[in-house]
């Protein structure tokens, strides 16, 4: 198997015992290798990066090593008085001490250390998880937020730009694949109609760049629920995962994806449409964790924005499934026909909670 020939060109001892799929991950395909020695263990992840979704891996390299070199130093220099042993993950070499492998067919592997004794959960838990969640990001934000972002490449072109996301929806449903896919489904139809109904609103963050209202920092990009890892022992969050997406770009895509993940108990794949919903007890649990690490480096013109990010970010998603959708899956792997439909729908309902409870919503980010 391709993925154990590459694991055996990380500097790691001891001999490989096995190599499995591991997370949930729907863009890049990950694995957790386990080698031994004669007295110890070593567990760590092994990735392939999509071509189809990066078009420079390099670039993702390069910012995951600028990130946690400063990362790891900054949080050593903390630790003594910290609350928790804060961590993240280290890039592992190569045996001839690169940062990532290239294979056969040209596509980049990387090794990275496994965070221990720690878990990421799909799904938000209750209140404590989810001030967790807010806890990590903020704690996240406010250890990038001395790197100059033009020290970092950009990973993914177009990320988090809604405007380019609902012209490639344009684009995808008037393609003979996207034409048949709207024929044959009244949901996608609809899904579709929903968008209609909002185009306006896609271009609120963008537009508040271009005022200069909102300034580039350094984000994560992807601090959904499922990129937090909670301590076993303690049920504190020790580290955020998931460095692909660390690029320029606005806290608030990151607040709004943060929320609209652990907003939604029923999850990004809820069963049934009926239990998807925001809750703003959740919402206020994520807020008061968030504002305890960055409170400081949010500015008015941040707070003015607040509401329009928890309303962009799930719409935005929903439009990137969606489009996928029609555009025959080309992006996000799939595990049944229709799953990008189904999540695309899921986005759509949290939309209209959020929409029915702005006022909740609202009196939630006055909290100062
Ligand atoms: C993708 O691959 P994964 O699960 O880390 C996506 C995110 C979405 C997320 C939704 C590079 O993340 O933007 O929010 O799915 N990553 C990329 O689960 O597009
Ligand atoms: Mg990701």
């Amino acid at each position: 198997m391709r993925a154990a020939l590459i694991a055996r060109q990380f500097d790691v001892p001891g001999r490989l015992v096995t190599i499995e799929p591991y997370g949930s991950g729907n863009v890049n395909d990950t694995y957790l290798a386990i080698f031994r020695t004669t007295f110890d263990e070593k567990r760590f992840v092994v990735q392939r990066i999509r071509k189809a979704v990066f078009p420079e891996p390099e670039a993702i390299m390069h910012n995951m090593r600028v990130i946690t070199d400063h990362c790891h130093a900054k949080l050593e220099a903390e630790a003594e008085g910290a609350d928790r042993i804060w961590q993240l993950p280290k890039i592992i070499p190569t045996r001839d001490g690169g940062d990532w492998v290239v294979d056969a067919d040209g596509d980049l592997w990387r090794a990275i250390s496994q965070i221990a004794s720690a878990q990421a959960h799909e799904r938000v838990l209750g209140p404590e998880h989810a001030q967790e969640v807010g806890i990590v990001l903020g704690h996240f934000h406010r250890m990038v937020s001395d790197i100059d972002p033009a020290r970092l490449k950009v990973a993914l072109p177009g990320f988090h730009v809604t405007p380019g996301y609902l012209a490639r929806l344009d684009a995808a449903k008037d393609s003979p694949i996207g034409r048949e896919r709207l024929a044959e489904s009244p949901e996608a139809a609809l899904a579709l109609r929903f968008v209609e109904a909002r185009r306006g609103v896609c271009p609120v963050l963008e537009d508040a760049v271009a005022a200069g209202r909102l300034e580039r920092r350094v984000m994560h990009g992807d601090p959904k629920v499922g990129n937090v890892m909670i301590d076993e022992a303690t049920g504190k969050g020790t580290c955020i995962v998931d460095l692909d997406t660390v690029q320029a770009g606005l806290v608030h895509y990151d607040i709004g994806d943060a929320l609209r993940s652990a907003c939604n108990p029923a999850g990004e794949d809820a069963p049934d449409l009926g239990g998807v919903a925001f809750d703003t007890d959740l919402c206020e649990s994520i807020w008061r964790g968030y504002l305890g690490q960055a409170r400081e480096f949010l500015g008015e013109g941040d707070r003015d924005l607040l509401f329009a990010c928890v309303h962009l970010i799930p719409l935005e998603l929903g439009i990137r499934f969606l489009a996928d959708h029609l555009a025959g899956d080309t992006y996000f792997k799939i595990r049944y026909p229709g799953h990008n439909l189904r999540r695309a729908r899921v986005q759509f309902r949290l939309v209209e909670s959020i929409e029915a409870r702005e006022s909740a919503i609202r009196r939630i980010f006055e909290r100062r």
